[in-house]
């Protein structure tokens, strides 16, 4: 028997036990607004030290929270399910430090920053380089002021053709941890479901694209992945 293709979609839910907030917490606000408002290049061109101010407390986070045992059993999952594909929209690295090797961020990451001249990204995550100040690149010969490395809202996302590959020919697509709201990440479950995928959600509550999914799982991540894992693995091998 073929052995079953996994994509695994994540969202900002597998984090929040890790302590990281959600965009939808808080009613999707942050210093009273919205984040499609401070999430974009028309915000850093108006007001650049409001939208590095978001960033740079998100940035200093990192260093204060764990993975939870959700990311550990989608690591598990990706170790002993050969071909695993692990696709996160979350900026953090907790899927790498819960032991994932292969992550594809297709919004980016906040353990980089990125030259605005260049468009080289470097890993900053250095005291100096988590101030409010701005941080300047070391890939020009004058140094350049550095840009979140993060897909903003209006901005093109990262491997949608290897993520839509991907997609298109997978078996089992689980999403874990998403509202479904932001495009086109929402719109991956009904593509892999015309394909013939089966599509499975592990959710705290029923996404807007709830309908696309086959088998839906209510609860916490943490709680809910380690157990499916085992089971999915046990069915499979
Ligand atoms: C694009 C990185 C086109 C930054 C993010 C007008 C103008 C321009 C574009 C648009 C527009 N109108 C619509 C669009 C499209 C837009 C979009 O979808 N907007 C939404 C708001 C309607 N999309 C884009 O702009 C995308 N780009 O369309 O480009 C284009 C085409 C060609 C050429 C150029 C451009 C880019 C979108 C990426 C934006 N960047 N992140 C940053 O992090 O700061 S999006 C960001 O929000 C996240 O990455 C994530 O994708 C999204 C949040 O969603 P979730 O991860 O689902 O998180 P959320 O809080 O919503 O939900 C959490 C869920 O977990 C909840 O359901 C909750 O119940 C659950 N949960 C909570 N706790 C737990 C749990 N589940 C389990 N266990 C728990 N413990």
């Amino acid at each position: 028997m073929k052995p079953k293709r996994v994509v695994v979609l994540t969202g900002a839910g597998i984090s929040a036990e890790s302590g990281v907030r959600t965009f939808r917490d808080n009613d999707g606000l942050w210093e009273n607004h919205r984040i499609e408002e401070v999430a974009t290049p028309e915000a850093w061109a108006a007001d650049p030290e409001k939208v590095w101010r978001f960033y740079q407390e998100r940035r200093r986070q990192m260093n204060e929270v764990e993975p939870n045992p959700a990311h550990i059993a989608l690591a598990r999952l990706q170790r002993e399910r050969e071909g695993t594909v692990l696709i996160t929209q979350n900026v953090d690295d907790l899927h790498e430090r819960g032991g994932s090797e292969d992550v594809h961020h297709m919004h980016g990451q906040l353990l980089t920053l990125r030259c605005e001249v260049s468009g080289r990204s470097e890993q900053r995550m250095d005291d100096a380089s988590l101030g409010d100040d701005f941080a300047f690149c070391n890939c020009c010969s004058s140094p350049k002021r550095m840009r979140p490395d993060v897909v903003w809202f209006g901005e093109m996302p990262i491997g949608m053709e290897m993520i839509y590959d991907a997609v298109l020919q997978c078996d089992v697509f689980l999403v874990v941890g998403s509202s479904g709201h932001v495009y086109p990440a929402a719109g991956l479950v009904r593509a892999a479901k015309e394909a013939g995928a089966h599509t499975v959600l592990v959710n705290a509550e029923p996404p807007t694209n709830v309908e696309a999914f086959d088998e839906v799982h209510l609860g916490a991540a943490g709680e809910l992945l380690p157990g499916l894992v085992d089971s999915w693995l046990n069915e499979m091998n």
